[in-house]
């Protein structure tokens, strides 16, 4: 596409503007710490747009939201499509923190980490890990759901969605956490698979031809598979069937390109683990009709699109707490109790009958006494889960 002036442009204008701006951010920044990995942005810049534009309940000027959905970035090594849309959507992450991608002190470190960067839900890069992780968040969310919701009173309803890679799916931790979740029948765990048939040093083809649809259906997953990354409406059309299949958890298989556009590195592994190089980001931003300068560029018209979710987000939650306060009133109990777990607190008396064990000769075996302790626990704290 070309830059049109921003007044002129369409909503398919808009949207390649907004994708092509999550793009050069996330390579922009980089090239200039010259470390990093521009092919995952590149190729997954348009299903995440699809998704935190279009699907993702959030605000950004509060990240503890407790309703919002939740974003895993799975493939954290692909952690600057991550604060390119977490800036660009009204985050507390400033440009000048995008520039200092990589470098010592800042809150914008190589792989995502929680409790750093505002609006990152758990430190990913340990591939699959994000996976299992989102698997629970999906369990909290289930649980919390039967726990505390009462007929016309949703207190919990969200979704999780993550974005996963092939060395994702590669990993054993991801089947177990899979399997379960099929079990759990986790209908609100949303995966994208960014379908790009490279790994770190090598196509995927000498290292897994397994397929992962199948398999996961096995699982007890529901699947769609799309051929082309750049389809908006293929994607969200897919999200939408995703969120209404609420027995099965989704994974959608989309095939990409691992640094899309680059002229001489797209589907090429040397687009995952280091930065273009000058002239390739030169030459990318040419062929996909960006420009070459400034650096760092985000069209005006691009940066409000975005920041719609504000205004979104501060109505979504606003909406949440009238029918919170609502709920409250009507079960003053219950709401005390969610919001005592939702601040990590004990309630009084959770340890008055934990059992004292005499000296025993023969020796009682530690997982007798383990589960007699819990047992004591588990009807005072309701947030104790055990499997
Ligand atoms: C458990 C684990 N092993 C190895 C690595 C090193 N590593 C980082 S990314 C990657 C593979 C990248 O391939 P893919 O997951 O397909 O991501 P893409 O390059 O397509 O973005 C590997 C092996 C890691 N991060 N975690
Ligand atoms: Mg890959």
């Amino acid at each position: 596409m070309s830059m049109a002036a921003p007044s002129t442009l369409n909503l398919e204008q808009l949207d390649q503007l907004s994708i092509n701006t999550i793009r050069f951010l996330s390579v922009d920044a980089v090239q200039k710490a010259n470390s990093g990995h521009p092919g995952l942005p590149l190729g997954a810049a348009p299903m995440a747009y699809v998704l935190w534009t279009r699907f993702l309940q959030h605000n950004p000027a509060n990240p503890q939201w407790i309703n919002r959905d939740r974003f895993v970035l799975s493939a954290g090594h692909g952690s600057m499509l991550l604060y390119s849309l977490l800036h660009l959507t009204g985050y507390d992450l400033p440009l000048d923190q995008i520039k200092q991608f990589r470098q010592w002190g800042s809150i914008t470190p190589g792989h995502p980490e929680r409790g750093l960067t505002p609006g990152v839900e758990t430190t990913t890069g340990p591939l699959g890990q994000g996976f299992g992780n989102g698997v629970g968040m999906a369990i909290a969310e289930a649980y919390l759901a039967a726990q505390y919701n009462r007929p016309g009173f949703e207190i919990i309803s969200h979704f999780t969605y993550g974005l996963v890679s092939d060395g994702d799916l590669m990993e054993g931790v991801a089947s177990e956490a899979a399997s379960l979740a099929g079990q759990l029948e986790l209908g609100k765990l949303i995966y994208l698979f960014d379908n790009n048939h490279v790994t770190l040093s090598a196509g995927t083809n000498i290292a897994s031809n397994e397929d992962c649809a199948q398999r996961f259906e096995a699982y007890g997953w529901h699947t769609q598979s799309l051929e082309n990354g750049n389809d908006l409406d293929a994607i969200d059309h897919a999200l939408r069937v995703a969120r209404s299949e609420t027995r099965r958890p989704s994974l959608i298989l989309i095939r990409t390109h691992l640094g899309y556009g680059s002229p001489n590195k797209q589907d090429t592994f040397e687009a995952h683990g280091s930065p273009l190089g000058v002239e390739e980001v030169k030459l990318t931003k040419q062929h996909l009709g960006w420009p070459v300068e400034p650096l760092f560029l985000i069209p005006p018209q691009a940066l409000a699109h975005f920041r719609e979710a504000l205004a979104r987000g501060q109505h979504a939650e606003a909406e949440w707490q009238d029918r919170f306060s609502a709920y409250a009133r009507k079960h003053p109990d219950l709401a005390r109790e969610f919001q005592q777990t939702m601040r990590g607190e004990l309630p009084a008396g959770w340890d008055a009958d934990i059992p004292v064990f005499p000296a025993d000769p023969k020796g009682m075996k530690t997982r007798v006494a383990s589960g007699k302790v819990m047992s004591a626990i588990a009807p005072k704290v309701p947030s104790l889960i055990g499997g």
